[in-house]
């Protein structure tokens, strides 16, 4: 024993600057890579060359483990799960990374010998919004979550220069600014100069007779550019697997024109090539009409086909004979966005490795599986075939091909029925034709799964029902999970050394074990820890909503807390109608008792989405007046926080008490912001929309506010007729609620501004705003009740987080690797 230790530590004193993980090696680390990376010294270092000497510290850490892993992965050639997806939020990566490598004491004294601030240095950093929102940060949760479970994977997606935009609030209404998160550069990257892919477009096809007199078809584009790889290394959990993920970024293929060049158009040699860049420029906000987006098509096809191609050059390195790529590959799309890999994966085996069509075929539709993320039916993308055509010549002729095909297949199966034939045909032929990619990925994909429950089997029923009749045996069920790393461990180390203390550390790595807390719900002691660290958390974020928000909040209040993209069917203006409710109360009753709340709104609206921009025009305008009015102080208070982030959720899930997951029933696919604020305490106030069902079953009907209509409620008083107007005027608190909205009193006395919201509720509210009002009030009333029983409450919090452990996303993952990528860990020996 005593010799081992002593050869622990003779190692320790040896450690390499560059990957050892003691105090003194990191604090030598960082010194070094001040100096010789940055070319600086600790006196004259700005905060950024601080921060950036801390990243590549904690790279250097990770190259070590990549390396590591690529000769595993060389050796033995495990399957290999691709993702493929337009969107990444992968958040801050340094704290992640200090997470999973085990090493945030070490490297917390290692700068406080330098006399420097771990968080100060962390919270310098810029996260790349390269997403949307609940979609992109999924990707990111699997990316942990395949690395920690030691799966071989490569995640690809599109480096966009800027990312989602900045969210500014001026007067009460959303300002968007660009993000330019590359400004200060990226530590975390390593560019890939050398793995880089053509990208044709435009153009025509022709047909030729090749060597052996075989007919094949030839691509001739209007214009080629490149792709080039840029790596950034992801590090598993308590294990030394570093997967990658891989960005593709935009280049003009000879990086000047040089025949405009010699005709004296320097202008134009060098447009073409501001051009080309001009592809992975820019991600497209969301909740816009996809329809006419000719550059968010050419993003799609620009992603997968260097995706593509990148496979088969790892693929053409392995020696394995073509008809076995999908045993190397399990290629998932994540929505419809990479769905064009359809028809790509056939045209590269087709017409460059010139392989038969049954062949391809058979090797395409075994490498795809595709997850479905959302019933909205204006999120269902479909693209003009003039626009493809333009575009993609050749895939549109490989497209027909497949379509008609699988055509031929459905008329056997349902030969008199010709409404089957146009319901599942890939293009839409009801008025000016498209090509519906959510097809294109059903028909060439092995298996298809939604997101939650209820989702997958609402996909089966309504979107793609004629699919399921035609291969049931394709669709699964897969309920998303989130990050505990990221989410409790990094967010909320108070929580989670207190998880730890209890019931020691295997909960991070396998989140069932969360159970054994359960025997602490009623223990005084541990409860009253509880509540010292929510209580710590909401002072915290008292302090952001104070400094960006300029409100002051009192921790002792309730945190009533909605954060999530601003969205009609998402109903943060049914949250507002309870604001004005209980500002109503105190108005006609100033002495009423009432539990005291504060309100936390975070999100960002689409750009283009009107509605969703006049909702943030209402809370910032109730929170106005509300804030302002001495007669309720101390009861009510509202705040918007602007540009809603991964990191600023991490400030966020930790301190609410009270989780909002409103959607009208049968609209959220799945959500996963309901897991992170359960995960960390916060009771659920929700409809049984997507992922709340199942939380609901596993934390307890009795730990959890259920209110409003179900799926089927919803979807049948639609059917039969629905009149917001009979609901309005039958209900007294409803009505002086809208009344008081349309009066003028939170609009500087104009009556116009929030008309259009009055009048879509009063007159359509096709998400059903009215028809749940006042079970929601009912059931928010029930709410403020329970939080005065602080020890009712605190047991409640603690079942919550008992009971969470099917959401993390190692549960999904090992079932998405179970039952579609049929991948086995592939573990990394240091
Ligand atoms: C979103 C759903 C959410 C779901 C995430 C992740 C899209 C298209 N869909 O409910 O709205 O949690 O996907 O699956 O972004």
């Amino acid at each position: 024993m005593a010799e081992k230790e002593q050869a622990a530590k003779s190692k320790s004193d040896n450690e390499s600057i560059r990957t050892g993980l003691s105090e003194n090696s990191i604090r030598l680390a960082f010194l070094d890579n001040l100096f010789y990376v940055q070319g600086r010294f600790l006196e004259v270092a700005s905060p950024n060359d601080k921060y950036k000497a801390l990243a590549y510290t904690i790279r250097d850490r990770l190259l070590h483990r990549w390396v590591a892993t690529v000769r595993t992965y060389q050796q033995t050639n495990p399957r290999t799960v691709c993702y493929l997806s337009a969107e990444y939020l992968p958040g801050p990566y340094t704290g992640n990374n200090l997470i999973n490598l085990g090493i945030e004491d070490e490297t917390r004294k290692a700068l406080a010998g330098l006399g420097l601030d771990l968080d100060e240095l962390l919270a310098h950093e810029e996260e790349p919004g390269l997403g949307n929102g609940g979609l992109g940060r999924l990707a990111a949760c699997f990316m942990d979550s395949l690395a920690t479970l030691q799966i071989a994977a490569v995640s690809y997606g599109i480096r966009y220069e800027f990312g989602i935009f900045k969210q500014l609030i001026h007067n009460g209404e959303q300002v968007e600014a660009t993000d330019n998160w590359l400004h200060y550069g990226n530590p975390w990257e390593v560019r890939r100069p050398n793995i880089s892919y053509d990208v044709k477009l435009g153009g025509h096809t022709e047909q030729y007779a090749d060597d052996t007199g075989r007919l094949r078809v030839r691509w001739v584009p209007g214009e080629t550019f490149h792709g080039v790889a840029i790596d950034t290394p992801i590090l598993g959990h308590n294990v030394n697997t570093v997967n990658l993920l891989r960005l593709w970024s935009a280049e003009a293929a000879e990086g000047f024109d040089f025949h405009a060049f010699n005709q004296g158009d320097y202008y134009g040699a060098v447009m073409r090539e501001v051009r080309s860049e001009t592809i992975s420029k820019v991600l497209y906000p969301n909740d816009e009409p996809e329809i006419g987006k000719r550059l968010r098509l050419l993003q799609q096809h620009f992603f997968v086909t260097c995706s593509l191609q990148d496979m088969l050059r790892i693929f053409h390195s392995t020696g394995m004979p073509l008809e076995r790529f999908h045993e190397k590959f399990s290629v998932q799309l994540n929505d419809t966005h990479p769905a064009i890999a359809v028809a790509e994966l056939m045209r590269l085996l087709l017409d460059k490795e010139h392989m038969a069509w049954d062949a391809a075929w058979q090797v395409t539709r075994n490498t795809f599986a595709y997850t479905n993320h959302t019933l909205l039916p204006e999120a269902l993308e479909k693209w003009p075939i003039p626009l493809f055509h333009a575009l993609l010549p050749r895939h549109l002729e490989i497209i027909f091909e497949i379509n008609a095909r699988h055509l031929d297949e459905v008329r056997v199966r349902y030969p008199f029925d010709s409404g089957y034939v146009e319901r599942l045909s890939i293009i839409d032929e009801s008025g000016p034709r498209y090509v519906r990619m959510a097809h294109l990925a059903c028909v060439g994909s092995f298996a298809i799964n939604g997101v939650a429950e209820l989702h997958s089997r609402l996909l089966k029923e309504t979107v793609l029902r004629d699919f399921y009749d035609l291969w049931p045996q394709k669709f699964q069920n897969k309920t998303n999970g989130v990050t505990p790393r990221r989410f409790m461990m990094l967010s909320n180390p108070g929580l989670a050394k207190l998880l730890t203390e209890s019931i020691g550390s295997d909960w991070e790595n396998d989140l069932s074990k969360l159970r054994a807390l359960e025997e602490y719900a009623d223990d005084p002691t541990f409860q009253q820890r509880w509540q010292e660290i929510k209580r710590e958390r909401k002072s915290a974020l008292a302090a952001t909503i104070k400094k960006l928000c300029g409100v002051e909040v009192d921790p002792a209040s309730l945190y009533d807390v909605q954060a999530k993209r601003i969205h009609e069917y998402k109903r943060q203006h049914l949250n507002v109608l309870h604001i004005v409710t209980l500002y109503n109360r105190i108005k006609c009753n100033p002495a009423i008792e009432m539990t005291p709340r504060t309100f936390i709104f975070g999100g960002k609206a689409a750009p283009g989405y009107a509605m969703a921009k006049l909702m943030i025009r209402l809370i910032n305008a109730v929170g106005d007046v509300v804030n302002r009015d001495p007669e309720v102080a101390g009861r009510l208070k509202v705040a918007f926080l602007p540009n809603f982030s991964v990191k600023y959720g991490h400030g966020v899930y930790p301190a609410a008490d009270l989780s909002q997951q409103i959607s009208t029933a049968g609209k959220e696919a799945s959500g996963t912001g309901n897991m992170k604020f359960s995960m960390n305490g916060a009771l659920t106030i929700g409809t049984l929309d997507g992922a709340n069902v199942e939380i609901r079953e596993e934390v307890g009907a009795d730990n959890f506010f259920l209110f409003g209509l179900t799926a089927e409620e919803v979807e049948r008083t639609l059917t039969n007729g629905y009149r917001p107007w009979d609901i309005y005027n039958g209900n007294p608190e409803l009505k002086r609620v809208v009344d008081l909205i349309g009066s003028g009193l939170f609009s500087h006395g104009d009556h116009n501004l929030f008309r259009p919201l009055i009048d879509n509720l009063l007159g359509h509210d096709p998400y059903l705003l009215l028809a749940d009002y006042a079970a929601y009030i009912a059931c928010q009333d029930e709410v403020s009740v329970a939080y005065r029983d602080t020890a009712r409450w605190t047991r409640m919090s603690i079942l919550n987080v008992a009971r969470m452990g099917k959401f993390s996303s190692d549960r999904t993952i090992a079932e998405y690797c179970r039952d579609i990528w049929r991948v086995k860990p592939a573990p990394v020996e240091l």
